[in-house]
């Protein structure tokens, strides 16, 4: 789905999706998985120009890699392999696993060489829809295709007719289909948006069509691993009910249309009305709207029970605690990027001008007047405590807050959410918001906080939590 200049530039949010999802899951075994970091070629432009081949950098030669699927509490292990010709490491975004394994080259581990392999060994402890990618280079490496779904089952998931992962993402394409090299780390990006790109694929293909039973009730994971696209999303014909964010669960609430923001996730049920044939999945812009997938009844396929199934009721979890004086309160203050009123930052203990930082050293975001890095220890919390991190977003640009190894309560006057007991791993602050992200730091070792645009990370605005 070809996005033109203009949808793209006024996109409220935009959008994108990509990725095959291969239909066997790889199961339930303790026998280490291989996922193999190659160039491959693929056809996510074939709708464009047929017979158009992309290259790209992909895990088991696909983009999406393969669907990783366990049961919650198994323990995984997955050998990863580099035939890349640069180094490479994978991050199980959202999945809150001991800190040698969580995949952050140049903080939990050294990159893995072309050539090399690195055994990840982790359990799982929370059911859900998660991801895994690159963190080497990950403004290039994820850009080019290094991504993958990670969905974590229940015994007590609701019982559905389908259940359809949507990874929806965007490519910086060249007119003959190939991924535009020579814009990578453009400082404009870096200062702007981030890369966002001109091509749309869900589970890497544009607009696909999926088939679903007459009566269904179906489950749609979608995922957004695009580098910076915010996607305005809008279901038409129906209005599903959102059962979990990042994975965890909410109370459910119906909705047609959502934003996903970077690296998170929505779930959501749709109970297929009796007499309805199709549906659409599009991205809302401020010119037409554009069909990214489809959804189409196939008598062939049989009847669903959707009538049989009972009112979603997904386990929910505790409120916050109430912040007492043990609480440990981290302040953020983020500014910098184009327009911001960041004028200068410390780099390596030095006060710089933010045009010399720019045009020197690449950074142009900053925590607290100082570039981000991971020698950059934010807070060091005790095993157990709460900590408030208080993030006021003092630029002109939306970020998505990741925090590593963690799940956090999100407080902000801005953005009320209907349900407080939700917990999310990334979380989409708008321009000027203020927002207090809670958590229990009970999982120690060094933890990134940082924004999930991946330009804007690159960019200077990440750090580290630092639990013991
Ligand atoms: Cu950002």
């Amino acid at each position: 789905m070809q996005l033109t200049r203009r949808q793209f530039t006024k996109a409220l949010g935009t959008t994108m999706g990509c990725a095959a999802i291969p239909t066997k899951a790889w199961g339930y075994t303790p026998k280490a998985l291989n996922l193999t970091a190659s160039k491959s070629t693929n056809p996510i432009f074939i709708k464009e120009k047929p017979g158009a081949l992309t290259n790209l950098w992909t895990f088991n030669q696909k983009s999406p890699g393969p669907m990783l699927r366990f049961n919650v509490g198994a323990r995984v292990k997955v050998n990863l392999h580099n035939k890349l010709p640069q180094p490479t490491s994978v991050h199980w975004h959202g999945i809150r696993l001991k800190n040698s394994m969580d995949g952050v080259t140049g903080l939990t581990q050294s990159g893995v060489e072309n050539g090399e392999s690195y055994l990840y060994d982790f359990e799982l402890p929370d059911a859900g829809t998660y991801w895994y990618h690159s963190h080497n280079k990950a403004w290039e490496q994820v850009a080019r295709g290094l991504y993958g779904p990670l969905i974590v089952d229940a015994s007590n998931d609701p019982k559905v007719d389908h259940d359809i992962v949507l990874l929806i993402d965007d490519w910086q394409l060249d007119n003959k289909g190939q991924i535009r090299e020579n814009s990578f780390g453009s400082l404009h990006d870096w200062a702007h948006a981030g890369r966002l790109g001109n091509w749309i694929t869900v589970n890497g293909k544009s607009n696909p069509l999926y088939s679903l039973k007459v009566n269904s009730r179906i489950r749609l994971r979608l995922i957004n691993p695009a580098n910076a696209r915010i996607f305005n999303l809008n279901f038409t014909e129906v209005t599903p009910k959102i059962i979990s964010l990042d994975g965890y669960p909410v109370t459910p609430f119906e909705s047609a249309t959502l934003t996903l923001g970077p690296a998170q996730r929505v779930d959501l049920i749709i109970d297929l009305p009796e007499n309805l044939p199709m549906f659409r999945l599009e991205i809302v812009t401020n010119t037409n709207p554009l069909t990214v997938a489809r959804f189409a009844l196939d008598p062939n396929l049989g009847r669903g029970d959707r009538a049989l199934n009972p009112e979603i009721i997904l386990p929910k979890g505790p409120n916050p605690p109430e912040a007492g004086p043990t609480a440990l309160r981290v302040p953020i203050h983020m500014q910098g990027g184009a327009m911001g009123n960041l004028k200068s930052a410390k780099l390596n203990g030095q006060m710089i001008s933010l045009r010399e930082l720019a045009q020197k050293h690449r950074k142009v975001w900053a925590f607290n007047g100082r570039v981000g890095g991971y020698d950059y220890i934010l807070a060091k919390a005790n095993l157990g405590r709460l900590v408030i991190l208080d993030v006021q977003n003092d630029t002109r640009w939306s970020h998505a807050m990741h925090l590593h190894g963690h799940h956090f309560w999100v407080k902000s006057k801005s953005n009320p959410v209907e349900d407080s007991s939700s917990k999310r791993d990334t979380y989409l602050m708008k321009p000027n918001e203020n927002a207090e992200l809670i958590f229990v730091a009970d999982n120690p070792g060094l933890w990134l906080f940082h924004c999930h645009m991946l330009e804007h990370h690159a960019g200077g605005m990440g750090a580290v939590l630092e639990v013991v």
